[in-house]
């Protein structure tokens, strides 16, 4: 029971506050409601009390169950906004992954590297088609095990941002204490910074679809290493490894294609604009409606 081992400084802080103050209080708060109900049930059961008593106000009592509650929420609400505070102020990126959720898999890129990876989850192998790969015990657990891990160097911050191509998913890794919604549309961002070398699980947390429990998400955190020849291995390259004699002209290639991939005919985005503009100022429809009536 309890929540997974958490190798990232903001899961280690979250299952902090979980474990030794939430747990806690719910526990001692749970404790003394239990030893006053069965105190009242016993002591002021009708035959110990043939007379009721009248009472219906106790201003202290009612000081102190209004107080105490009120000075518990102060006393979690100082960690409980540190936390907040804490994950939204990453640290500069070493790493950006763009994660694309997909019905039903994931594709990660890597913009500074020039990598794409699409990670499907892997069948069984009674599963498997002919000749396909199937999982094994060095790819994970049974439907955790992908195809293709997102793969980053161990105490690096990744940022990620989160999108998707569909319906609404939602990014997370339970061990790293990461969970963001994959939005169409929208570019949402989050981050995590692993500390520890491993293969950590994940899978997609918001129900898009019929095989919505079989996209699952491995990441692959390894030394900094083993990361380049990852990237050379997908051929790749690391950022700054190949000087460009224009370093301005990747960001506005990059920006460019962009661009060119919102509209695939290259019209600019001031004509439809004016379209929908003169459908608006159009006053026929207007002057009609009255008539109509
Ligand atoms: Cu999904």
């Amino acid at each position: 029971m309890g929540i997974q081992d958490q190798v990232t400084p903001i899961g280690r802080e979250a299952a902090g506050f979980h474990d030794y103050i939430l747990m806690p209080a719910i526990t001692i708060i749970t404790l003394i409601v239990l030893a006053l109900m069965i105190y009242v049930i016993l002591r002021y059961r009708r035959a110990a009390n043939p007379v009721p008593s009248r009472t219906t106000h106790h201003t202290l009592v009612e000081v102190i169950w209004t107080l105490v509650p009120v000075l518990i929420l102060i006393v979690i609400a100082v960690p409980s906004i540190r936390l907040l505070a804490n994950q939204y102020s990453p640290p500069n990126a070493d790493l950006t992954v763009k994660v694309i959720g997909n019905q039903w898999y994931w594709t990660y890129e890597y913009p500074d590297h020039g990598i794409e990876l699409t990670s499907n989850m892997l069948p069984e192998q009674r599963d498997a088609q002919a000749g396909a790969r199937f999982r094994t015990a060095a790819d994970g657990p049974e439907q955790l095990a992908v195809d293709e891990r997102m793969v980053v160097p161990v105490g690096a911050t990744v940022k990620l941002i989160v999108t998707s191509a569909d319906v609404i998913h939602a990014f997370g890794v339970p061990a790293f204490w990461t969970k963001m919604d994959a939005v169409p549309g929208r570019l949402n961002e989050t981050w995590f910074r692993a500390e520890r070398e491993g293969v950590y699980f994940g899978m997609c947390y918001e129900l898009c679809g019929a095989r919505h429990g079989y996209m699952p998400i491995a990441v692959e955190v390894v030394s900094p290493a083993a990361f380049q020849r990852w990237v050379a291995s997908r051929g790749g390259t690391m950022p700054g490894s190949q000087p460009n004699a224009n370093p301005d002209s990747t960001q506005a290639n990059t920006l460019g294609n962009a661009l060119a991939a919102e509209r695939p005919d290259g019209s600019e985005p001031v004509e439809p604009t004016n379209e929908i503009q003169a459908t608006t100022n159009q006053p026929t429809v207007r002057e009609r409606s009255p008539a109509g009536m």
